[in-house]
């Protein structure tokens, strides 16, 4: 099978991945689990390896050329992140550790802004990270927790939100993609609806930032959050975007040093946006390896990234629905090369298993959203995600192991 992206040379993608040339129990990787976290380009990895090689420093304190230099690179991916997300000023830009302590900061910051008559609408396909944060501020402050419901093609019920909002409406949360079930969800369709109200809007784009080109003022989000991780970048960074009133009004999440501008005993100061939220000695090379991601992502092309694995979407769905008893969840119009799916009543545990045994690396279980299994009545499922370093011959490999696994265990 070739691709009709004929200008997309995936041969030559998959060179930049060590990774990729890895046996597993003596068989050639296949790696779909890639929205649990994608794998790393040797250009990142060059990146972290020169910044500990040859410029390891703290930054924002020395004078010194070797602090310069770090700082200067720290920034630089700042700028990076900004100019890739269309974000209008740096300092909009937070470095957190990921997305989870992104959304912690904004949830932590509401609680002496919420009283108890008011309301905060989540969507009912969140990652549990977007979720227990927000019932946390509810026991804070009250405020109650309302949940937009989803239909059995795993898109939101848009009627039933915009029958939820209300002048109560303080905050909206949602996330751009689905992880479980790939769903892309109408974002600025909910932003506008939500404006409408006065309330603010925070995006979890944790499984969006890989697969789509993501333009913060085109959605017009107060707040939009992503993981390194899941870029082609490492783990333990990630980023805050919010809009400059909204992050200027909320407290700082952490105390500590550089996030302050003047500290005595009897009263301490806040650093301007964006220090005033980066306490402490920051992931230096996380940062600077994030902006090394991000240049990389774009050397390929978003778009060019989305209709590859849109294809693969389409080649695979097609492919596994051949299977008597194989159900997929989320069928939406719109999503990314996420496939979750069971086979007649086989636990996704076993099959993640064999599927291993044939070096096959798929996630299974409940992806961190326990309200989707609920929903769908189910214990887990097994679920496939593509990039865009994955070929038409893995997928054609995984459907013949689907196939095999499921004659073992029925
Ligand atoms: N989902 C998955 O296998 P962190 O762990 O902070 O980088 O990301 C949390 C998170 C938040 N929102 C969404 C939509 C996510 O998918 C994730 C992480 C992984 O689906 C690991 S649980």
């Amino acid at each position: 099978m070739t691709t009709s992206n004929s200008s997309f040379d995936v041969n030559r993608i998959r060179l930049d991945f060590p990774i990729l040339k890895r046996q597993i129990n003596g068989q050639p990787l296949i790696y779909f689990d890639n929205a649990a976290t994608s794998q790393k380009p040797q250009q990142v990895i060059d990146a972290m390896v020169d910044y500990y090689q040859n410029y390891n420093a703290n930054i924002h304190r020395g004078v010194h050329a070797l602090s310069q230099e770090a700082t200067d690179a720290y920034e630089k991916a700042r700028q990076t992140l900004q100019v890739h997300f269309n974000v209008p000023k740096s300092n909009e830009v937070i470095f957190t550790s990921g997305t989870t302590h992104a959304i912690n900061i904004v949830a932590s910051g509401y609680t002496n802004f919420l009283k108890a008559s008011d309301e905060i609408l989540v969507s009912a396909m969140e990652h549990h990270s977007n979720i227990v944060p927000w019932q946390m501020l509810c026991e804070r402050s009250g405020a109650k927790l309302l949940v937009i419901p989803m239909k059995t093609d795993g898109t939101l019920d848009m009627m039933a939100y915009s029958n939820l909002l209300s002048s109560q409406t303080k905050l909206v949360f949602v996330n751009h993609v689905s992880n479980t079930l790939g769903t892309i969800n109408p974002i600025r369709e909910i932003v506008d609806s939500a404006h409408q109200f006065g309330a603010s809007v925070l995006v979890d784009g944790a499984q969006a930032c890989s697969h789509l080109k993501v333009d913060v003022q085109a959605l017009d989000v107060d707040f939009y959050v992503a993981s390194a991780h899941k870029m082609c970048g490492p783990t333990g960074v990630g980023m805050l975007y919010g809009k400059t009133a909204l992050l200027e009004k909320l407290p700082p999440y952490q105390g500590g040093g550089e996030m302050i501008s003047e500290v005595t005993f009897e009263r301490t100061t806040y650093a301007e946006l964006p220090h005033k939220f980066e306490a402490g000695t920051p992931n230096i090379c996380g940062g600077i390896a994030f902006g090394a991601a991000v240049d990389y992502l774009n050397k390929i092309g978003l778009d060019q990234i989305a209709k590859y694995e849109n294809d693969l979407l389409e080649y695979a769905t097609s492919a596994l629905s051949e299977i008597d008893g194989l159900t997929i969840y989320g069928n939406a119009k719109r999503k990314t090369a996420v496939i979750s799916f069971n086979v007649a009543n086989i636990h996704p545990y076993d099959v993640g298993v064999i599927l291993d045994k044939m070096g096959i690396a798929v996630r299974t279980g409940q992806h961190c959203t326990q309200p989707i299994m609920d929903y769908f009545g189910i214990p887990g499922t097994v679920r496939a995600s593509f990039a865009f370093y994955n070929t038409y011959e893995e997928i054609d490999s995984f459907v013949v192991a689907v196939k095999k696994a499921v004659l073992m265990l029925t």
